[in-house]
Protein backbone atom coordinates (compact mmCIF):
# COMPACT_ATOMS: atom_id res chain seq x y z
CA UNK A 1 0.00 0.00 0.00
CA UNK A 2 1.66 3.50 -0.73
CA UNK A 3 2.28 5.89 2.13
CA UNK A 4 -0.32 9.03 1.99
CA UNK A 5 2.71 11.14 1.40
CA UNK A 6 0.31 13.68 0.35
CA UNK A 7 -1.19 13.98 3.92
CA UNK A 8 1.83 15.28 4.86
CA UNK A 9 2.74 17.33 2.05
CA UNK A 10 -0.95 18.72 2.82
CA UNK A 11 -0.05 19.53 6.67
CA UNK A 12 3.40 21.04 5.26
CA UNK A 13 1.55 23.31 3.61
CA UNK A 14 -0.73 24.43 6.33
CA UNK A 15 2.39 24.52 8.82
CA UNK A 16 4.10 26.88 6.27
CA UNK A 17 1.23 29.31 5.89
CA UNK A 18 1.46 29.82 9.97
CA UNK A 19 5.48 30.54 10.18
CA UNK A 20 4.78 32.51 12.95
CA UNK A 21 3.62 30.94 16.25
CA UNK A 22 2.77 26.64 16.70
CA UNK A 23 3.13 24.44 13.86
CA UNK A 24 0.72 21.73 14.63
CA UNK A 25 1.68 19.05 11.72
CA UNK A 26 1.15 16.05 13.93
CA UNK A 27 -2.34 15.70 13.53
CA UNK A 28 -2.62 14.00 10.31
CA UNK A 29 -1.30 10.80 11.44
CA UNK A 30 -4.66 8.80 11.74
CA UNK A 31 -4.64 5.94 9.69
CA UNK A 32 -3.42 2.88 10.12
CA UNK A 33 -1.17 2.65 7.71
CA UNK A 34 1.58 -1.08 7.59
CA UNK A 35 4.76 0.92 7.38
CA UNK A 36 7.40 -0.84 5.13
CA UNK A 37 9.83 0.23 7.87
CA UNK A 38 10.65 -1.96 10.19
CA UNK A 39 9.70 -1.56 13.87
CA UNK A 40 13.05 -1.02 14.54
CA UNK A 41 14.49 1.14 11.46
CA UNK A 42 17.14 3.73 12.06
CA UNK A 43 15.24 7.58 10.97
CA UNK A 44 18.67 9.50 11.55
CA UNK A 45 20.61 12.48 10.00
CA UNK A 46 24.51 12.50 9.39
CA UNK A 47 27.32 14.60 9.78
CA UNK A 48 31.00 14.53 10.04
CA UNK A 49 33.73 15.58 12.05
CA UNK A 50 35.74 17.96 9.60
CA UNK A 51 32.39 19.11 8.50
CA UNK A 52 30.75 20.06 11.86
CA UNK A 53 33.47 20.42 14.35
CA UNK A 54 35.41 22.99 14.10
CA UNK A 55 37.49 23.29 16.91
CA UNK A 56 40.56 22.67 15.42
CA UNK A 57 43.68 22.91 17.39
CA UNK A 58 41.89 22.99 20.59
CA UNK A 59 41.93 20.54 23.59
CA UNK A 60 45.07 19.24 22.15
CA UNK A 61 43.81 18.53 18.57
CA UNK A 62 46.31 17.46 15.62
CA UNK A 63 46.38 18.69 12.43
CA UNK A 64 44.41 16.55 9.67
CA UNK A 65 44.86 16.96 6.26
CA UNK A 66 41.90 18.49 4.98
CA UNK A 67 43.34 21.53 8.03
CA UNK A 68 46.84 21.39 6.11
CA UNK A 69 45.16 21.30 2.51
CA UNK A 70 42.12 24.05 3.23
CA UNK A 71 44.50 26.42 4.84
CA UNK A 72 46.91 26.64 1.14
CA UNK A 73 45.15 29.36 -0.98
CA UNK A 74 42.79 28.26 -4.20
CA UNK A 75 41.77 24.67 -2.55
CA UNK A 76 38.30 26.15 -1.81
CA UNK A 77 36.22 27.75 -3.96
CA UNK A 78 35.33 29.89 -1.56
CA UNK A 79 38.49 30.59 0.54
CA UNK A 80 37.04 28.65 3.64
CA UNK A 81 38.19 25.97 5.71
CA UNK A 82 36.60 23.93 8.65
CA UNK A 83 38.29 25.91 11.51
CA UNK A 84 35.36 26.85 12.73
CA UNK A 85 32.70 25.12 10.94
CA UNK A 86 29.69 24.72 12.42
CA UNK A 87 31.51 24.86 15.89
CA UNK A 88 29.60 21.52 16.78
CA UNK A 89 32.70 21.00 19.31
CA UNK A 90 31.19 23.39 21.15
CA UNK A 91 27.55 23.29 20.23
CA UNK A 92 26.35 19.19 20.26
CA UNK A 93 24.28 19.80 23.23
CA UNK A 94 21.87 22.35 21.46
CA UNK A 95 21.95 19.86 18.44
CA UNK A 96 20.79 16.77 20.18
CA UNK A 97 18.32 19.22 21.00
CA UNK A 98 16.89 19.80 17.25
CA UNK A 99 17.94 15.70 16.91
CA UNK A 100 15.14 15.19 19.56
CA UNK A 101 12.77 17.73 17.91
CA UNK A 102 12.97 16.23 15.09
CA UNK A 103 12.18 12.36 16.85
CA UNK A 104 15.08 10.24 14.81
CA UNK A 105 16.43 7.23 16.80
CA UNK A 106 20.02 7.72 15.21
CA UNK A 107 22.79 10.03 14.59
CA UNK A 108 25.06 9.18 11.91
CA UNK A 109 28.76 11.58 12.92
CA UNK A 110 32.47 10.43 12.55
CA UNK A 111 35.20 11.06 14.98
CA UNK A 112 38.23 13.41 14.09
CA UNK A 113 41.41 10.62 13.92
CA UNK A 114 43.43 13.84 14.96
CA UNK A 115 41.62 14.67 17.47
CA UNK A 116 42.37 11.13 19.11
CA UNK A 117 45.45 10.27 18.05
CA UNK A 118 47.31 13.50 16.82
CA UNK A 119 50.17 11.63 15.87
CA UNK A 120 48.81 8.14 14.97
CA UNK A 121 50.06 5.45 16.35
CA UNK A 122 53.60 7.65 17.13
CA UNK A 123 52.48 9.69 19.94
CA UNK A 124 50.13 9.19 22.67
CA UNK A 125 45.96 9.03 22.82
CA UNK A 126 44.50 12.50 23.32
CA UNK A 127 42.52 12.46 26.68
CA UNK A 128 40.36 15.49 25.93
CA UNK A 129 39.33 14.24 22.31
CA UNK A 130 38.28 10.86 24.45
CA UNK A 131 36.29 13.30 26.57
CA UNK A 132 34.40 15.19 24.17
CA UNK A 133 33.33 12.39 22.69
CA UNK A 134 32.25 10.52 25.67
CA UNK A 135 29.90 13.69 26.14
CA UNK A 136 28.35 13.54 22.88
CA UNK A 137 27.76 9.66 22.94
CA UNK A 138 26.31 10.10 26.82
CA UNK A 139 23.75 13.22 25.15
CA UNK A 140 22.71 10.74 22.32
CA UNK A 141 22.35 7.76 24.40
CA UNK A 142 20.32 9.82 27.08
CA UNK A 143 17.86 10.66 24.88
CA UNK A 144 17.55 7.49 23.22
CA UNK A 145 19.26 8.05 20.10
CA UNK A 146 21.79 5.45 18.86
CA UNK A 147 25.13 6.45 17.99
CA UNK A 148 25.84 5.43 14.49
CA UNK A 149 30.01 6.43 13.90
CA UNK A 150 31.95 6.55 11.27
CA UNK A 151 35.96 6.31 11.94
CA UNK A 152 37.11 8.13 9.06
CA UNK A 153 34.82 10.29 7.09
CA UNK A 154 38.00 11.93 4.40
CA UNK A 155 39.97 12.95 7.45
CA UNK A 156 43.34 11.69 8.75
CA UNK A 157 46.01 12.86 10.52
CA UNK A 158 48.63 15.10 8.63
CA UNK A 159 51.45 13.37 10.43
CA UNK A 160 50.80 9.84 8.26
CA UNK A 161 50.84 11.99 5.18
CA UNK A 162 53.95 13.58 6.37
CA UNK A 163 55.44 10.47 7.87
CA UNK A 164 54.48 7.80 4.64
CA UNK A 165 52.61 9.44 2.05
CA UNK A 166 49.22 7.68 3.40
CA UNK A 167 47.48 5.80 1.81
CA UNK A 168 50.06 5.08 -0.83
CA UNK A 169 51.83 2.75 1.93
CA UNK A 170 50.93 -0.51 3.49
CA UNK A 171 52.12 0.98 7.03
CA UNK A 172 48.57 2.80 6.87
CA UNK A 173 46.86 -0.68 7.82
CA UNK A 174 48.94 -0.41 11.04
CA UNK A 175 47.81 3.05 11.75
CA UNK A 176 44.45 2.40 11.37
CA UNK A 177 44.00 -0.76 13.11
CA UNK A 178 45.72 1.11 16.09
CA UNK A 179 43.40 4.04 16.13
CA UNK A 180 40.24 1.73 15.29
CA UNK A 181 41.30 -0.19 18.11
CA UNK A 182 41.61 2.93 20.55
CA UNK A 183 37.86 3.55 19.32
CA UNK A 184 36.55 0.26 20.34
CA UNK A 185 38.30 0.44 23.24
CA UNK A 186 36.47 3.85 24.80
CA UNK A 187 33.27 3.85 23.18
CA UNK A 188 32.45 0.53 22.12
CA UNK A 189 30.55 -0.17 25.14
CA UNK A 190 27.71 2.52 24.05
CA UNK A 191 28.41 2.40 19.94
CA UNK A 192 27.00 -0.81 18.14
CA UNK A 193 27.11 0.80 14.75
CA UNK A 194 30.76 0.97 13.68
CA UNK A 195 31.73 2.62 9.95
CA UNK A 196 35.13 2.22 8.81
CA UNK A 197 35.30 4.26 6.09
CA UNK A 198 33.09 7.08 4.57
CA UNK A 199 32.90 7.18 0.42
CA UNK A 200 36.62 5.69 0.14
CA UNK A 201 35.89 5.58 -3.35
CA UNK A 202 35.35 9.43 -3.47
CA UNK A 203 38.73 10.07 -1.20
CA UNK A 204 40.44 7.80 -3.45
CA UNK A 205 39.07 9.71 -7.20
CA UNK A 206 39.60 13.36 -5.58
CA UNK A 207 42.77 12.41 -3.92
CA UNK A 208 44.68 10.27 -6.53
CA UNK A 209 42.99 10.43 -9.63
CA UNK A 210 41.69 14.07 -10.28
CA UNK A 211 43.32 15.57 -7.04
CA UNK A 212 40.63 17.71 -6.39
CA UNK A 213 40.66 16.83 -2.61
CA UNK A 214 43.62 16.26 -0.37
CA UNK A 215 46.70 14.55 -0.84
CA UNK A 216 45.47 16.37 -4.10
CA UNK A 217 47.56 13.79 -6.34
CA UNK A 218 47.00 13.70 -10.03
CA UNK A 219 48.60 13.40 -13.64
CA UNK A 220 48.08 14.20 -16.99
CA UNK A 221 44.42 15.21 -18.36
CA UNK A 222 42.92 14.34 -15.51
CA UNK A 223 43.41 17.25 -13.09
CA UNK A 224 46.39 19.94 -12.59
CA UNK A 225 48.27 18.82 -9.72
CA UNK A 226 52.33 19.03 -9.25
CA UNK A 227 52.91 15.07 -8.22
CA UNK A 228 50.95 12.05 -8.68
CA UNK A 229 49.83 9.21 -11.05
CA UNK A 230 46.37 9.29 -12.17
CA UNK A 231 46.17 5.93 -13.72
CA UNK A 232 48.38 3.91 -11.27
CA UNK A 233 48.20 5.49 -7.53
CA UNK A 234 44.05 5.00 -6.91
CA UNK A 235 44.47 1.58 -7.01
CA UNK A 236 47.63 1.38 -4.71
CA UNK A 237 45.56 3.79 -2.03
CA UNK A 238 42.90 1.83 -3.05
CA UNK A 239 44.38 -1.64 -2.21
CA UNK A 240 45.75 -0.24 1.18
CA UNK A 241 42.78 1.28 2.21
CA UNK A 242 40.56 -2.09 1.91
CA UNK A 243 43.24 -3.99 3.98
CA UNK A 244 42.95 -1.40 6.40
CA UNK A 245 39.37 -2.18 6.71
CA UNK A 246 39.85 -5.33 6.84
CA UNK A 247 42.34 -4.91 9.49
CA UNK A 248 39.75 -3.15 11.59
CA UNK A 249 37.26 -5.47 11.01
CA UNK A 250 39.35 -8.12 12.61
CA UNK A 251 40.61 -6.60 15.50
CA UNK A 252 37.03 -5.85 16.41
CA UNK A 253 35.44 -9.35 15.56
CA UNK A 254 38.71 -10.69 17.64
CA UNK A 255 38.71 -8.79 20.63
CA UNK A 256 35.48 -6.59 20.87
CA UNK A 257 32.36 -7.95 18.97
CA UNK A 258 31.67 -11.01 21.47
CA UNK A 259 31.05 -8.44 24.18
CA UNK A 260 30.22 -5.74 22.92
CA UNK A 261 27.97 -6.53 20.49
CA UNK A 262 27.93 -3.98 17.51
CA UNK A 263 28.12 -4.36 14.24
CA UNK A 264 30.17 -3.21 11.65
CA UNK A 265 30.58 -1.86 7.78
CA UNK A 266 31.77 0.34 4.98
CA UNK A 267 29.99 3.15 3.38
CA UNK A 268 30.61 3.83 -0.26
CA UNK A 269 28.93 6.46 -2.57
CA UNK A 270 26.54 4.63 -4.87
CA UNK A 271 25.59 6.38 -7.65
CA UNK A 272 23.18 4.69 -10.09
CA UNK A 273 24.37 4.32 -13.46
CA UNK A 274 21.68 4.19 -16.22
CA UNK A 275 23.00 2.89 -19.46
CA UNK A 276 21.94 5.92 -21.89
CA UNK A 277 20.43 3.75 -24.29
CA UNK A 278 18.98 0.38 -25.08
CA UNK A 279 22.09 -1.20 -26.71
CA UNK A 280 23.92 -4.17 -25.12
CA UNK A 281 27.17 -1.69 -25.44
CA UNK A 282 25.54 0.85 -23.27
CA UNK A 283 24.26 -1.54 -20.82
CA UNK A 284 27.56 -3.18 -20.30
CA UNK A 285 29.32 0.16 -20.10
CA UNK A 286 26.66 1.00 -16.83
CA UNK A 287 27.89 -2.70 -15.56
CA UNK A 288 31.85 -1.65 -15.47
CA UNK A 289 30.95 2.26 -14.63
CA UNK A 290 29.72 0.68 -11.83
CA UNK A 291 32.47 -2.00 -11.21
CA UNK A 292 35.07 0.70 -11.46
CA UNK A 293 33.42 2.75 -8.92
CA UNK A 294 31.83 1.04 -6.13
CA UNK A 295 32.19 -2.68 -6.42
CA UNK A 296 35.53 -2.01 -6.97
CA UNK A 297 35.98 -1.73 -3.44
CA UNK A 298 32.50 -3.81 -2.10
CA UNK A 299 33.46 -7.19 -4.18
CA UNK A 300 36.95 -7.55 -2.10
CA UNK A 301 35.44 -6.66 0.76
CA UNK A 302 32.75 -9.31 0.59
CA UNK A 303 33.70 -11.82 -2.57
CA UNK A 304 37.10 -11.68 -1.99
CA UNK A 305 38.04 -10.85 -5.24
CA UNK A 306 38.14 -7.38 -7.77
CA UNK A 307 34.87 -7.49 -10.18
CA UNK A 308 35.89 -9.43 -13.19
CA UNK A 309 35.75 -6.44 -15.50
CA UNK A 310 38.66 -4.44 -13.24
CA UNK A 311 40.28 -7.41 -13.64
CA UNK A 312 40.00 -7.71 -17.25
CA UNK A 313 40.80 -4.24 -18.27
CA UNK A 314 43.53 -3.62 -15.79
CA UNK A 315 44.77 -7.33 -15.11
CA UNK A 316 48.34 -6.76 -12.91
CA UNK A 317 48.01 -3.06 -12.51
CA UNK A 318 45.49 -3.86 -10.21
CA UNK A 319 47.68 -4.60 -6.38
CA UNK A 320 47.07 -8.06 -5.47
CA UNK A 321 45.56 -9.09 -2.11
CA UNK A 322 47.66 -11.73 0.53
CA UNK A 323 45.84 -14.82 -0.03
CA UNK A 324 45.97 -15.16 3.79
CA UNK A 325 43.89 -11.63 4.21
CA UNK A 326 41.41 -12.96 1.52
CA UNK A 327 40.39 -16.10 3.33
CA UNK A 328 40.87 -14.75 6.90
CA UNK A 329 39.81 -11.35 6.55
CA UNK A 330 38.42 -10.38 3.44
CA UNK A 331 35.36 -12.33 2.19
CA UNK A 332 33.14 -11.65 4.26
CA UNK A 333 34.47 -8.64 6.27
CA UNK A 334 31.55 -6.61 6.85
CA UNK A 335 28.25 -6.21 8.76
CA UNK A 336 26.42 -4.00 6.72
CA UNK A 337 26.62 -1.96 3.67
CA UNK A 338 26.05 1.94 3.90
CA UNK A 339 25.28 3.69 1.18
CA UNK A 340 25.17 7.11 0.14
CA UNK A 341 22.68 8.14 -2.68
CA UNK A 342 22.31 11.21 -4.30
CA UNK A 343 21.97 11.41 -7.71
CA UNK A 344 21.91 8.61 -10.59
CA UNK A 345 24.15 9.35 -13.90
CA UNK A 346 23.73 8.07 -17.87
CA UNK A 347 26.42 5.97 -18.82
CA UNK A 348 27.92 5.33 -22.70
CA UNK A 349 30.13 2.59 -23.91
CA UNK A 350 33.60 3.54 -25.17
CA UNK A 351 35.39 0.26 -26.12
CA UNK A 352 32.85 0.45 -29.34
CA UNK A 353 32.50 3.44 -29.96
CA UNK A 354 34.67 6.92 -29.48
CA UNK A 355 34.09 9.02 -26.38
CA UNK A 356 35.75 12.21 -26.02
CA UNK A 357 38.23 12.44 -23.27
CA UNK A 358 37.34 13.00 -19.53
CA UNK A 359 33.76 11.87 -17.54
CA UNK A 360 35.15 8.18 -17.27
CA UNK A 361 36.12 7.52 -20.62
CA UNK A 362 39.90 6.42 -20.06
CA UNK A 363 41.10 2.50 -19.35
CA UNK A 364 41.50 3.00 -15.37
CA UNK A 365 37.82 4.63 -15.46
CA UNK A 366 36.32 0.96 -17.09
CA UNK A 367 35.65 3.01 -20.32
CA UNK A 368 32.18 4.37 -19.64
CA UNK A 369 31.27 7.34 -20.56
CA UNK A 370 29.42 9.23 -17.15
CA UNK A 371 27.40 12.42 -17.33
CA UNK A 372 24.14 14.10 -16.11
CA UNK A 373 23.29 14.81 -19.55
CA UNK A 374 23.71 13.32 -23.00
CA UNK A 375 22.05 14.29 -26.69
CA UNK A 376 20.29 17.10 -24.85
CA UNK A 377 18.78 14.55 -22.10
CA UNK A 378 19.23 15.22 -18.58
CA UNK A 379 18.49 12.12 -16.38
CA UNK A 380 16.62 13.93 -13.94
CA UNK A 381 15.92 17.38 -12.98
CA UNK A 382 19.08 19.08 -12.49
CA UNK A 383 20.32 21.67 -9.36
CA UNK A 384 22.84 23.71 -8.07
CA UNK A 385 25.50 20.96 -8.08
CA UNK A 386 26.89 19.88 -10.92
CA UNK A 387 27.03 15.87 -9.61
CA UNK A 388 23.57 15.71 -8.01
CA UNK A 389 20.40 15.29 -10.70
CA UNK A 390 16.82 14.56 -9.07
CA UNK A 391 16.25 11.05 -10.40
CA UNK A 392 14.07 9.33 -7.09
CA UNK A 393 13.56 5.98 -9.15
CA UNK A 394 17.25 5.51 -9.09
CA UNK A 395 17.09 4.93 -4.75
CA UNK A 396 15.30 2.09 -5.66
CA UNK A 397 17.45 0.52 -8.48
CA UNK A 398 20.82 1.28 -6.80
CA UNK A 399 19.61 -0.73 -3.54
CA UNK A 400 17.79 -3.49 -5.58
CA UNK A 401 21.03 -3.91 -7.57
CA UNK A 402 23.23 -3.94 -4.20
CA UNK A 403 20.39 -6.17 -2.73
CA UNK A 404 21.35 -8.70 -5.90
CA UNK A 405 25.11 -8.51 -6.56
CA UNK A 406 25.68 -9.15 -2.47
CA UNK A 407 23.10 -11.60 -1.31
CA UNK A 408 20.97 -9.16 0.25
CA UNK A 409 23.50 -8.35 3.33
CA UNK A 410 21.88 -5.70 5.33
CA UNK A 411 21.83 -1.94 4.16
CA UNK A 412 21.87 1.34 5.76
CA UNK A 413 21.10 4.35 3.30
CA UNK A 414 23.86 6.71 5.40
CA UNK A 415 23.41 9.89 3.55
CA UNK A 416 20.98 11.13 1.05
CA UNK A 417 19.76 15.01 1.13
CA UNK A 418 19.91 17.98 -1.55
CA UNK A 419 22.10 20.88 -1.80
CA UNK A 420 20.88 24.02 -2.14
CA UNK A 421 22.39 27.89 -2.38
CA UNK A 422 21.59 30.97 -0.89
CA UNK A 423 20.67 34.90 -2.07
CA UNK A 424 23.01 36.69 -0.41
CA UNK A 425 20.21 38.71 1.73
CA UNK A 426 18.20 35.96 3.06
CA UNK A 427 14.93 36.64 4.29
CA UNK A 428 13.28 34.27 6.91
CA UNK A 429 11.15 32.70 4.10
CA UNK A 430 13.98 32.58 1.59
CA UNK A 431 15.88 30.41 4.78
CA UNK A 432 12.69 28.43 6.04
CA UNK A 433 11.33 27.07 2.82
CA UNK A 434 13.02 24.79 1.58
CA UNK A 435 9.78 23.06 -0.57
CA UNK A 436 12.24 21.82 -2.74
CA UNK A 437 14.45 19.88 -0.52
CA UNK A 438 10.76 17.79 1.28
CA UNK A 439 10.03 17.16 -2.25
CA UNK A 440 13.69 15.40 -3.06
CA UNK A 441 13.54 13.74 0.15
CA UNK A 442 10.27 12.49 -0.12
CA UNK A 443 10.43 10.98 -3.43
CA UNK A 444 13.68 9.16 -2.52
CA UNK A 445 11.85 7.80 0.60
CA UNK A 446 9.20 6.42 -1.64
CA UNK A 447 11.17 4.82 -3.77
CA UNK A 448 13.46 3.33 -0.68
CA UNK A 449 9.81 2.23 0.49
CA UNK A 450 9.23 0.22 -2.82
CA UNK A 451 12.91 -1.29 -2.70
CA UNK A 452 11.96 -2.65 1.02
CA UNK A 453 8.17 -3.68 -0.07
CA UNK A 454 10.31 -6.02 -2.65
CA UNK A 455 12.40 -7.68 -0.33
CA UNK A 456 15.54 -5.44 0.59
CA UNK A 457 17.07 -5.45 3.95
CA UNK A 458 17.31 -1.91 4.36
CA UNK A 459 17.05 -0.96 8.02
CA UNK A 460 18.05 2.51 8.03
CA UNK A 461 18.18 6.08 6.46
CA UNK A 462 20.04 9.16 7.71
CA UNK A 463 19.58 12.22 6.04
CA UNK A 464 22.61 14.81 4.95
CA UNK A 465 22.61 16.48 6.85
CA UNK A 466 21.44 17.76 10.24
CA UNK A 467 22.78 21.49 9.58
CA UNK A 468 24.49 23.55 6.86
CA UNK A 469 27.70 22.89 7.34
CA UNK A 470 31.46 23.04 5.50
CA UNK A 471 30.97 21.36 1.96
CA UNK A 472 34.77 20.74 1.14
CA UNK A 473 35.67 22.25 -1.70
CA UNK A 474 32.69 24.23 -1.80
CA UNK A 475 32.98 25.77 1.14
CA UNK A 476 29.90 27.35 3.02
CA UNK A 477 28.48 28.12 -0.11
CA UNK A 478 26.01 24.82 -0.49
CA UNK A 479 23.32 23.95 1.94
CA UNK A 480 22.29 20.44 2.75
CA UNK A 481 20.80 21.01 6.31
CA UNK A 482 17.57 20.26 8.03
CA UNK A 483 18.53 23.44 10.17
CA UNK A 484 19.90 26.52 8.68
CA UNK A 485 22.85 28.30 10.07
CA UNK A 486 24.08 31.60 10.03
CA UNK A 487 27.61 31.76 9.42
CA UNK A 488 28.32 35.02 11.07
CA UNK A 489 26.49 33.94 14.43
CA UNK A 490 26.46 30.29 14.18
CA UNK A 491 22.50 29.95 15.14
CA UNK A 492 20.36 27.36 13.84
CA UNK A 493 16.98 28.26 12.69
CA UNK A 494 14.60 25.14 12.03
CA UNK A 495 13.35 24.86 8.11
CA UNK A 496 10.29 23.34 7.13
CA UNK A 497 12.11 20.06 6.00
CA UNK A 498 13.26 19.56 9.53
CA UNK A 499 8.95 19.46 10.49
CA UNK A 500 8.48 17.40 7.41
CA UNK A 501 10.67 14.89 8.23
CA UNK A 502 9.57 14.90 11.87
CA UNK A 503 6.17 14.36 10.80
CA UNK A 504 7.91 11.42 8.21
CA UNK A 505 9.02 9.49 11.22
CA UNK A 506 6.00 10.25 13.41
CA UNK A 507 3.47 8.68 10.92
CA UNK A 508 6.00 5.82 10.33
CA UNK A 509 6.90 4.86 13.89
CA UNK A 510 3.08 5.46 14.72
CA UNK A 511 1.67 2.75 12.08
CA UNK A 512 4.94 0.28 13.40
CA UNK A 513 2.83 1.00 16.37
CA UNK A 514 5.59 2.74 18.10
CA UNK A 515 4.94 5.74 20.89
CA UNK A 516 6.23 8.42 19.07
CA UNK A 517 9.51 10.14 21.15
CA UNK A 518 9.62 13.10 23.53
CA UNK A 519 9.64 16.56 21.29
CA UNK A 520 6.29 15.26 19.30
CA UNK A 521 3.96 17.61 21.02
CA UNK A 522 5.98 20.39 21.05
CA UNK A 523 6.11 23.41 19.33
CA UNK A 524 8.52 25.49 17.01
C1 LIG B 1 28.95 13.00 0.48
O1 LIG B 1 29.77 13.13 -0.59
C2 LIG B 1 29.86 13.14 1.65
O2 LIG B 1 29.94 11.95 2.41
C3 LIG B 1 29.52 14.29 2.53
O3 LIG B 1 30.62 14.57 3.32
C4 LIG B 1 29.07 15.45 1.68
O4 LIG B 1 28.92 16.60 2.43
C5 LIG B 1 27.78 15.05 1.04
O5 LIG B 1 27.90 13.87 0.33
C6 LIG B 1 27.21 16.09 0.11
O6 LIG B 1 28.04 16.30 -0.98
O7 LIG B 1 34.20 13.05 -8.65
O8 LIG B 1 34.16 10.66 -8.41
O9 LIG B 1 33.75 12.07 -6.55
C7 LIG B 1 29.22 13.05 -1.83
C8 LIG B 1 30.21 13.74 -2.70
C9 LIG B 1 30.91 14.49 -4.74
C10 LIG B 1 30.12 12.24 -4.52
C11 LIG B 1 30.84 14.36 -6.20
C12 LIG B 1 30.06 12.12 -5.99
C13 LIG B 1 31.07 12.92 -7.97
C14 LIG B 1 31.91 11.78 -8.43
N1 LIG B 1 29.99 13.59 -4.09
N2 LIG B 1 31.04 13.01 -6.56
S1 LIG B 1 33.61 11.90 -7.98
Amino acid sequence: MELPLHHAIFAMSFCFSIIIGSCDIVSVKENSISSPFSDNFLFGTASSSYQFEGAYLTDGKGLNNWDVFTHKPGTTMDGTNGDIAVDHYHRYEEDVDLMEFIGVNSYRFSLSWARILPKGRYGKVNKAGIDYYNLLIDALVNRGIEPFVTLTHYDIPQELEDRYESWLSPEIQEDFRYYADVCFKYFGDRVKYWVTFNEPNVAIIRGYRTGLHPPARCSGLFGNCSKGDSEREPFIAAANLISSHAAAVDVYRTKYQKNQGGKIGIVLNAIWFEPFSNSSEDKLAAERAQSFYMNWFLDPIILGRYPAEMEEILGPDLPPFSRYDVENKLKRGLDFIGVNHYTSMFVKDCIFSACEAGLGSSRTEGFAFISGQMDGVSIGEPTVLDWLHVHPQGMEKIVTYIKDRYNNIPMFITENGLGTNENSFPTTEDIFNDADRVEYLSGYLDSLASAIRKGADVRGYFVWSLLDNFEWIQGYTIRFGLHHVDYTTLSRTRRLSAFWYKNFIAQHKASAGIRPGPGYTQER
